[in-house]
């Protein structure tokens, strides 16, 4: 049985529980001042608007008893896992693995790599750590959506762009039915998140669905 979204660019086909809601990487080290994202030169404040959707959407699956995974975007502290030319890129004056005010940058277990309390994951919920921006990039996280039944995957999370695009584009390759929730999602530049759902939905839906947190809610009214 599938439940009919209004979606562009046509009704998203839900699954209850068969569709999982992915939570992308709605860490510290984006969202706060002194972290990863603002290391890179950017305006970090832009993404603080989505917090109160993204927590309502994880708080809707959680009435719900559907499936929620969170990532977080991290490395071992040895960063054995972070590719040179990663840690390299764009020659910022702090680099992952460096020590800022939250602790060391994108490195698993401090306190800039924790997501923030509103949307912390509650025991039960699946989290993974991932070392690149798509969520199957070696990590276990297909296994673990295949084994929860998983076939559709609801999308949210920073940012727009970056890890959420490259990880439902990693999704849809792989056969996952994928839904992105405008106003859950953010990037640091409004013209990218503009220009990547227009990406995701142009050509039939060519990497998948795009909709309103309040269209998906209201069709379970
Ligand atoms: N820089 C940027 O826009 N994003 C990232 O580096 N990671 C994620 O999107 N999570």
């Amino acid at each position: 049985m599938t439940i009919a979204i209004p979606a562009q660019p046509y009704a998203f086909p839900f699954a209850p529980g068969r569709t999982a809601l992915v939570v992308i990487d709605m860490q510290r080290d984006f969202i706060e001042c002194g972290g990863f994202g603002e290391s890179l030169g950017n305006d970090v404040t832009r993404l603080q608007a989505i917090v109160p959707t993204v927590a309502a959407l994880i708080g809707f699956f959680r009435e719900k008893g559907w499936p929620i995974l969170h990532t977080r975007e991290s490395h071992l502290p040895d960063l054995s896992d972070c590719p040179p030319s990663k840690r390299l890129r764009g020659g910022a004056a702090m680099r992952i693995g460096d020590k800022g005010t939250m602790g060391r940058l994108l490195v698993r277990g401090e306190a800039g790599a924790s997501i923030i309390p509103e949307c912390a994951p509650l025991s039960g919920e699946m989290v993974i750590d991932k070392p690149g921006k798509g969520m199957f990039h070696a990590t276990g996280c297909e296994s673990l959506l295949r084994e929860a039944g998983v076939t559709h995957l609801v999308f949210a999370g920073v940012t727009t762009e970056v890890c959420v695009q490259a990880s439902m584009r990693e999704a849809n390759d792989r056969g996952f039915e994928c839904l992105l929730i405008t106003d859950a999602t953010e990037s640091y530049f409004p013209k990218f998140k503009a220009a990547a759902i227009e990406m995701i939905v142009a050509q039939g839906g060519i990497v998948g669905w795009a909709t309103s947190f309040g269209e998906l809610r209201e069709a379970f009214a």
